[in-house]
């Protein structure tokens, strides 16, 4: 079906998209949009004769999809409230002792919390960290599958790897092979801590953008059941306080370095798609290898979204769910460089896929105070009501290395031009499909702009999303020179981060991996919109509709969110909504994300590493509450 849809002309094209939609989605967007007429602002020539699909009558009246109380209300309303009880069955998890954080460990982990965890409350505490104990998951998710490796292997692995960042006594150093700004930025983070009583360790780090561990699936199922199968509770009085330390291994002869064997080629989805369960989808679905032509967008709403909006941000950026990501994002067409390794040892690192095994710091770039990647530590931008009404998007065309023979695949490429009035215009007044995205149908998400011919030049009346470098391969010298896309973009000067704050809409897409912008964005008063196939450390206390606006990856979904927002011709805007998340989500930046906060994450992962690269790790733990 997707395939054939792209071979028919244009106003064809949209009449079938619109039998699949209309035969699968009653009229319910429609009667919402029913009352929207031509926008006021807009005075263009109605496009075409064909007669308008959605002006058909009977298309209200599908008795058998009677408008229940869930349909009444707006898809994006309903998020919103499921949202809002999701934050507070979290907010209702805080633990203010101890005592009762220990009970939460102890609940949630199912063993004893590690030595040096009464320490880390103390410093939580002093530092007025927000202490729930689901803050902290991705740590054991990262962590578990280690329990499955002898404690000796992994200390080795660790101190033989290339990057290396060591605590000793307290004292924070790193190797690697020349300077460089995330070893420099990461272990400035570990210092941060400050804290004598942080464990010795050594810290492997991934000193590339793109993640690099794809342990199979098996092999990792096998590790987590060893991690389940070692829980329990050591009696109080077998229960050692203090960790082994790493003399013993600083005393031995050098070992060498240690060699994860890595993988220096793609196709990276071949690799990457390892690391999902056998009856995935991912596993299931061949492997692409073409890449030509405009990516296999979907003609219905996305898979697993409700109602065409994203309902399990989990799920929505989980490529071992949806393997048509591998056609869709640059990560999986082509990432610039491929280095993998099939080991599971303990490398360190800034983002990942789901599939991947790394262990999560939070990002260097979030460290750093350079306001290319902050937008600065003290201003955040004006007050809501003195924003435009824009979107705006600034970044350049990365994402892997784009070239001729792919770069339509390409997330950011998509997003611009799903966003250039121009573009998007053509693409209605033209037979000539565009070269990387597919016009909604008209009855997609209720879009009354498609409707009336007018999405180009609504699009228009909003977005300003340009790249600033095409980055093109092979590299033809000059930032706007690409011999196979320049006729699609046009760059614009780089717009520092305030002045982006003067827009109330900011949307993120993923660049060669996680995008770095993304804390200053939240921790700004405009409104973040995020789509991303990247799993980051703050995953587990950001909750999509509440604190930022989450896109599907496709993008299909961004028009509906506009709308919802903005309005059309004068009616249905939602600004109060926007202005609520944009603001709940900066409170949240200041409650949740602070400097502080990353330390206290980074603390208790450097606690539960240590427990894991110790002999004795099933005794050791902490046990003051009970004793
Ligand atoms: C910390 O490590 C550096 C580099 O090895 C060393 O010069 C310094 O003496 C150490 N400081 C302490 C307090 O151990
Ligand atoms: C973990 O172990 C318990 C028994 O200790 C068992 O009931 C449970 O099914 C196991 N879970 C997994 C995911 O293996
Ligand atoms: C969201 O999707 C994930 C991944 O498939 C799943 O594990 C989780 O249970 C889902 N959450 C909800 C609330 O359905
Ligand atoms: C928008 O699209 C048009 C037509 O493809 C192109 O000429 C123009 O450069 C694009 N603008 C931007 C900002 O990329
Ligand atoms: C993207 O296209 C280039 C050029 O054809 C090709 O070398 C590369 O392998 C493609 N990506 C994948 C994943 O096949």
């Amino acid at each position: 079906m997707l395939r054939t849809v792209y071979k028919i002309p244009n106003l064809n094209r949209r009449f079938v998209q619109f039998i699949v939609v209309a035969a699968l989605f009653s009229g319910l967007g429609w009667l919402y949009l029913s009352s929207y007429g031509a926008p006021e602002h807009l005075h263009l020539p109605h496009l075409g004769s064909h007669k308008d699909p959605g002006s058909t009558s009977d298309f209200n009246k599908d008795a058998s999809h009677p408008p229940g109380p869930e349909n009444d209300a707006h898809p994006i309303d309903t998020l919103s409230r499921t949202a809002e009880t999701e934050l507070n069955i979290l907010l209702a998890k805080e633990t203010r002792e101890i005592s009762d954080a220990a009970s939460a460990y102890r609940t949630r982990r199912g063993r004893h919390p590690p030595p040096g965890f009464d320490a880390w409350f103390a410093f939580a505490h002093k530092n007025n960290a927000l202490i729930v104990e689901d803050f902290f998951d991705q740590i054991y998710h990262d962590l578990n599958p280690f329990w499955g490796l002898e404690a000796a292997v992994i200390r080795r692995q660790a101190k033989g790897f290339e990057h290396v960042i060591s605590v000793r006594k307290g004292n924070v150093t790193w190797r690697s092979d020349h300077d460089r700004v995330w070893m420099q930025l990461w272990s400035d983070m570990v210092k941060g801590i400050g804290e004598e009583s942080l464990p010795d360790v050594d810290l492997a780090i991934n000193v590339m953008d793109e993640s690099r561990l794809v342990v199979p699936w098996d092999e990792i199922d096998g590790y987590m059941k060893a991690e389940n199968a070692s829980r329990g509770f050591t009696p109080t009085s077998e229960v050692i306080a203090k960790c082994t330390g790493i003399a013993a291994l600083d005393a031995e002869e050098h070992a060498g370095l240690f060699d994860p064997e890595w993988i220096p080629h793609g196709p990276y989805w071949a690799l990457a798609r390892e690391g999902c369960p056998p009856d995935s989808l991912a596993r299931k679905m061949p492997v692409t290898t073409d890449f030509s032509g405009a990516p296999p967008l979907p003609t219905e709403y996305p898979e697993h979204s409700y109602r065409g909006y994203v309902r399990n941000w989990t799920l929505a950026k989980s490529p071992c769910d949806l393997p048509n990501l591998q056609g869709l994002h640059g990560s999986f067409v082509e990432p610039i460089s491929i280095s993998t390794s099939k080991r599971l040892f303990p490398l360190f690192g800034g983002s990942k896929l789901p599939m991947n095994n790394e262990i999560l710091l939070p990002a260097a770039m979030y460290w750093t105070s350079d306001p290319f990647y902050s937008g600065g530590e003290s201003v955040h931008g004006g007050p809501w009501a003195q924003k435009q009404d824009k979107l705006i998007w600034r970044g350049a065309a990365s994402g892997g290395r784009n070239r001729r023979e792919n770069w339509t695949r390409f997330q950011r490429h998509r997003f611009v031009s799903m966003m250039n009035g121009t573009s998007v215009k053509l693409a209605e007044t033209s037979n000539r499909p565009p070269p990387n995205f597919e016009l909604p149908g008209y009855s997609y998400y209720g879009l009354a702009a498609p409707r009336n011919g007018y999405l180009g030049d609504w699009v228009a009346t909003f977005a300003d999303a340009a790249f600033v470098h095409l980055l093109c391969f092979p590299d033809e010298g000059e930032a706007g020179k690409c011999a196979y896309d320049e006729q699609y973009f046009s760059l614009a000067a780089e717009t520092p981060m305030q002045e982006q704050y003067n827009s109330k809409y900011l949307p993120d897409v993923d660049g060669n991996s996680f995008s770095g912008r993304y804390r200053g964005f939240l921790r700004s008063t405009s409104l973040p919109m995020k789509a991303t196939v990247y799993s980051e450390w703050h995953d587990a206390r950001l909750v999509a509709w509440k604190h930022f606006v989450p896109m599907d990856n496709t993008f299909v979904d961004v028009y509906g969110l506009m709308q919802y927002f903005l309005g059309f011709g004068g009616k249905g805007a939602h600004d109060d909504v926007a202005a609520r998340i944009a603001r709940e989500g900066r409170e949240w930046a200041e409650r949740v994300l602070r400097r502080e906060d990353m330390l206290v994450y980074v603390y208790r992962l450097l606690l539960e590493y240590a427990r894991i690269c110790d002999d004795e790790r099933h005794r050791l733990g902490w046990v003051g509450d009970l004793v």
